[in-house]
């Protein structure tokens, strides 16, 4: 893209988790980058340009070319930096699969749960919360029957692909349950909830994760808006 001078540049937002993935795969690797800032009630040139068929963030240019889809710009940092120490992906291709399964998992089914425990009350909010935790449960099952190593991370010892499509948004939990409602209970969910302590000990987890005041305060405009006239 014309005007941009940096090897890599990231066009993000700070809330999201989407965002904070590609910034942590970024650090892990140790890559520089430039980061830009975008606002999504005013899309710049740049973002439409770089991402036209969706129009969201992140987009991660690299020499002038973007590359948009959180899942997608992860799996193509771990191959083009592929002689960096942290792999996100393992090497071989069974387990590789397995991997993207559960990625995609994560985001077709545990990530659209949440918007109904947000959206519901009372018996209809208990619900939702249930059907999230069934939802987890079979997530923490598979990982456990799939993957070889998943402690203290999903990916052993060090953060792998899975670690950082799940710690970017579960690490934000506690902002959740200050906001919304309480979803993640050590006693119900105790393979998952060790994972994610572990995750948000990790330094680089920590250095990426937004501030939990402004997160609270971004979630509450989100989430309870008045709606516009
Ligand atoms: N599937 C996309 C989702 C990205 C996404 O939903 N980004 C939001 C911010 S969290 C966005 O840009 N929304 C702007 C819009 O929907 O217009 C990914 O994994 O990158």
């Amino acid at each position: 893209m014309e005007g941009k001078q940096s090897e890599v540049v990231l066009i993000g937002t700070w809330p999201s988790a989407y965002c904070k993935r590609v910034e942590l795969a970024l650090k892990l690797k140790g890559i520089p980058y430039e980061y830009i800032e975008e606002d999504l009630e005013n899309k710049s040139r740049l973002l439409l340009q770089c991402n036209p068929v969706h129009k969201k963030v992140p987009v991660l240019v690299h020499n002038g070319k973007p590359i948009a889809e959180s899942l997608v710009i992860l799996e193509y940092i771990d191959e083009h930096w592929s002689n960096t120490a942290s792999k996100l992906l393992p090497a071989d291709p069974y387990l590789r699969a397995k991997i993207r399964f559960w990625a995609n998992y994560h985001d077709q089914k545990i990530m659209p749960a949440i918007l109904p425990i947000v959206l519901s009350e009372g018996n209809e909010r208990e619900k939702a919360i249930e059907d999230y935790n069934e939802l987890l449960k079979v997530f923490v099952q598979g990982i456990e029957k799939d993957l070889p190593t998943k402690a203290p991370f999903l990916n052993g010892n060090s953060l792998g692909f899975l670690d950082i499509i799940v710690g970017t948004v579960a690490c934000n939990y506690q902002a959740f349950h200050e906001a919304v409602t309480v979803i993640l209970e050590p006693a119900k969910n105790p393979t998952f909830f060790s994972w994610v302590t572990a995750m948000k000990e990790h330094p680089l987890v920590k250095e990426i994760l937004p501030p939990h005041d402004e997160m609270v305060a971004k979630m509450k405009e989100k989430y309870f808006q008045a709606p516009k006239a």
